[in-house]
Formats: structure tokens, sequence, C-alpha cells
């Protein structure tokens, strides 16, 4: 393989691009957006990611990388388009049919196809086996055909794409072997064979995974609560079992994969994806009961203010793609309560969005909603004197409580029920 032409050049279409490039072949990448198109050729970026801008250069100098606009005739594509949510919960695929009907002029025998894009299981036979068919080319016979999820962690991309384990779901096991040799370029991780609607489902019950276990944690929270004990000293303990690992409750679930991939199970199984479903609403329940405790916290002074410290979905990322920080916020803010939000990553947002001294001054109540480094470096003798009153709520169990007692703050933890506070 000399020649690939890569569709979409997000947070995983353009480390892919360059990687490849990097490794000797030629590689166009495709994007809709004449943006991106023009900082790749100037050897730029436009999304933050540790190191990616170093071998983006290296890739567009090399003169192995380029962009534009429209796809070319190569010997691989690979389509790494998004696959975001509906407000009806069902995935948009939208931008998958777009860039395989944009590749099916410039296919040619022999070439292979690679969806990368997480979709719902069947999207590669159901979706665009038609779609790529149209181009006169059979899948497994004329052209290879396979799906290669990506499972890379966001601040990680670079090191997890080369070292994790890649799962390779082909449309025939010689369709799987092409995409293998391509892979083997630079995967150090183990490169597993598999059919393509299992390397689907593969995905997407790997973030599912997570999610129902975090739900799993979120409502032995609120049992903790209830019952007047610390779910962190609960987590702690079950967790010395050899075969238990509760996951960390709190605020909710946010970002482009936890708490998007479940749904396209939901989606396509009503029917059978009952606990996957309860789980997703038991995550996005968790915001509400937020709002719930803070309202507890302060009454109901005339004028309320709450300092919410943290927007992004987690700690130390500037990402807010479904962060439960922003479903917080508006609770709070539909409850007339003033709400004024301190995120040190976050560079642009809502009008609430401003500086630390800012964000405490007056406030009746701090709120941790992202486990930033940042917020442990906070002095709570020195905000303390910024607030009207010393309450602070910790959503994550992440902050140094006893600092806080010590500068007179009252300490609430998600999870630890009055009697263990
Ligand atoms: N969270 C909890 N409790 C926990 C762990 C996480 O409430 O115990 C919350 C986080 O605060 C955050 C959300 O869940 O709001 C998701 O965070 P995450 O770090 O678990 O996952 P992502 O979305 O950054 O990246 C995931 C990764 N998947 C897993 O960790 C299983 C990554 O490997 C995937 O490649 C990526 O999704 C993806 O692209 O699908």
């Amino acid at each position: 393989m000399k020649r690939i032409c890569i569709m979409g050049l997000g947070y995983i279409g353009l480390p892919t691009a360059s990687m490849f490039a990097t490794k000797g072949l030629e590689v166009i990448g495709v994007d809709v957006r004449a943006q991106v198109v023009e900082t790749v050729n100037g050897g730029n970026i436009h999304i933050e990611e540790p190191g990616l801008l170093a071998i983006v250069r290296e890739a567009t100098s090399s003169g192995n990388l380029r962009a534009s606009l429209t796809p070319e005739p190569a010997d691989a594509f690979i389509l790494a388009v998004p696959t975001p949510l509906l407000e009806d919960k069902h995935a948009d695929m939208r931008y998958v049919c777009e860039a395989a009907k944009a590749i099916v002029p410039v296919m040619r025998p022999g070439c292979l196809v690679i969806l990368e894009s997480t979709s719902p299981p069947g999207t590669s036979r159901d979706l665009l086996l038609p779609i790529l068919e149209s181009s006169g080319l059979k899948a497994g016979k004329d052209f290879n055909f396979t799906h290669c999820p990506e499972r890379v962690l966001p601040g990680h991309i670079l090191d997890e794409l080369v070292g994790n384990d890649r799962v390779i779901g082909g449309f025939t096991p010689d369709c799987a072997k092409r995409a293998s040799e391509l892979y083997a370029l630079f995967v150090k991780g183990n490169i597993l064979l598999t059919d393509i609607t299992t390397a689907e489902m593969v995905k997407v019950i790997e973030n599912t995974f997570r999610d129902v276990n975090i739900a799993l944690a979120n409502e032995t929270a609120l049992l903790c609560e209830a019952l007047g004990i610390d779910f962190s000293e609960v987590a702690r303990l079950a967790n010395r079992h050899p075969r238990v690992k509760l996951h960390n409750a709190g605020p909710g679930v946010g970002g482009h994969c936890i708490s998007v991939d479940p749904w396209f199970l939901v989606e396509r199984f009503p029917e059978h994806a009952k606990l996957i479903r309860l789980a997703r609403e038991r995550n996005d329940a968790m915001p509400h009961h937020v709002v719930h405790t803070v309202l507890g916290l302060i009454g109901s002074p005339a004028d309320a203010k709450v300092a919410a410290l943290g927007l992004a979905f987690k700690g130390n990322v500037d990402d807010c793609r479904e962060s439960p920080a922003l479903s917080v916020i508006e609770l709070l803010k539909k409850e007339g309560i003033r709400v004024a939000v301190y995120d040190p990553h976050v560079k642009s947002g809502p009008p609430e969005l401003c500086g630390l001294e800012e964000c405490f001054q007056d406030a009746d109540c701090a709120v941790l909603l992202t486990d930033h480094n940042e917020f442990k470096n906070i002095n709570p003798d020195q905000v303390a004197k910024l607030m009207r009153k010393r309450v602070l709520f910790d959503t994550r169990n992440f902050l140094d409580h006893n600092n806080w007692s010590s500068a007179g703050f009252h300490v609430t933890v998600l999870g630890r029920g009055h009697a263990a506070q």
C-alpha cells in the first residue's frame, strides 16, 4: 500500500493520517471544513492534543501528508468522521454516509475501505455496504471492507494509537488480514482479528461497560447517603475483593464517548438493552441530585449565588461536550440562582465563565464539578474571605476536606451521608 485517503481530520483522523504519513505512506487527509484543510496544509492544528503539532509538522513538511476538500483514488480509505447523538438519542449517521458516498467515485478494484468511527452495531453491513457497493464493486471480492474502531484516550492519543491493542473486524477474514497489514505499520499493541459486526459491538460495549459501572457507583453513592455512611469507604473496602472494581461516583458522565455510545445499543435493541438504558438514565440524573443537594445547603437566601468549580467533562482537559457541569449550571439557573464558573482549562464558554476571585465573590456555596489538579491548589482561607457563606459541596470527593474545614467551611461530599460527614 502506497497511498491512503482519510476522511475526517478530527481527534482521530488527523493523528492517524500523520502517523501513516511519518511511516512513509502518501496520505490525503480530507475534511469538509476549508479552514481545517488550510490549517493542516500550513503545518498547524485546530485541536488540542499533546504531541500532535510536532507529528503534523513532520508529516506535512515531508510532503507525505496533504489535506484536501475532496477524496482521490487510493489503495485504502479510512472513514474517521463523527457519529454524534441526535436529540431523540439516535446516532446521527449523516457524516458516515456522506463520507462513504464521497469515496464511491474514486474506489478502484482491490482497494481497502475501513470504518473507524464508533457506530451502532450493524452499521457496516446494513448502512455502509449498499453505499460502497453502489460503486459496482463487491465487498470481499472486488474490494476489502473492515471496521477498525479507535479506542484512544483523549490527552494520550498518540501514545495509545501506537501502544493499544487494535481490534479489526473484516467483512471476510481476508479483508481483516489486509487491514492488519496496514495498521502494523505503526501499531505496537496486538492486532486482533474478528468479523465486522463483532468489532462494532466490541467498541460500543467497552464504553457501555464503563457507563454501567459508573451508574452502579452513582446509585451506591445515593444509597450510602440515605444510610448515613460514606461511599468512598464502601468502595475502598469492596474493591479489596479480587474481582470487584467499583468506579467513582460523581456529578454525571460526560464526553463524546461514554455518555453517547450506550445509546447506540438502546436505539437498536430497546426491548433488550434495558439495563444499559437505566444506567444512562441514572448517570444523566446525577446533575439533578447535585442541584437538589445544593438547594438544601444554601436554603433560600435572596440573590443566592453558587461558585461552580469546573466546566470540562473530566479533569485536566478542556473538552466540555456533554459535560454534567453544563447541566448543573442550567438547572441552578432555572432555580433562580446566580452561577459563576471557574475553569482554568476552558478558554471560552458560557457567560458565567470567569476568574477565580470573581467566581467566589459573594457566593453562598462552592460546588466542585470537575477534578482539575489546579483546584487542589486553591487556598480555602483566601476564598473564604470572598464568600458570603463558607459552604463547600465536593461532588467528586477530590479536595482536601480537612483543609477546607479548618478554614471554617461546612463540607459536604457526594455519596457521604449526614452521619458520616
Ligand atoms: N467518570 C466517572 N466515574 C469514573 C470514571 C469516569 O464519573 O469512575 C466520568 C468522568 O468524569 C467523565 C466520564 O465519566 O465525565 C468519561 O470519562 P472517561 O475518562 O472514563 O472516558 P473518556 O470519555 O475520556 O474516554 C473514553 C475511554 N474509554 C474508557 O476509559 C473505557 C477511551 O478509552 C475511549 O477510546 C474513548 O472513551 C472513546 O473515544 O470512545
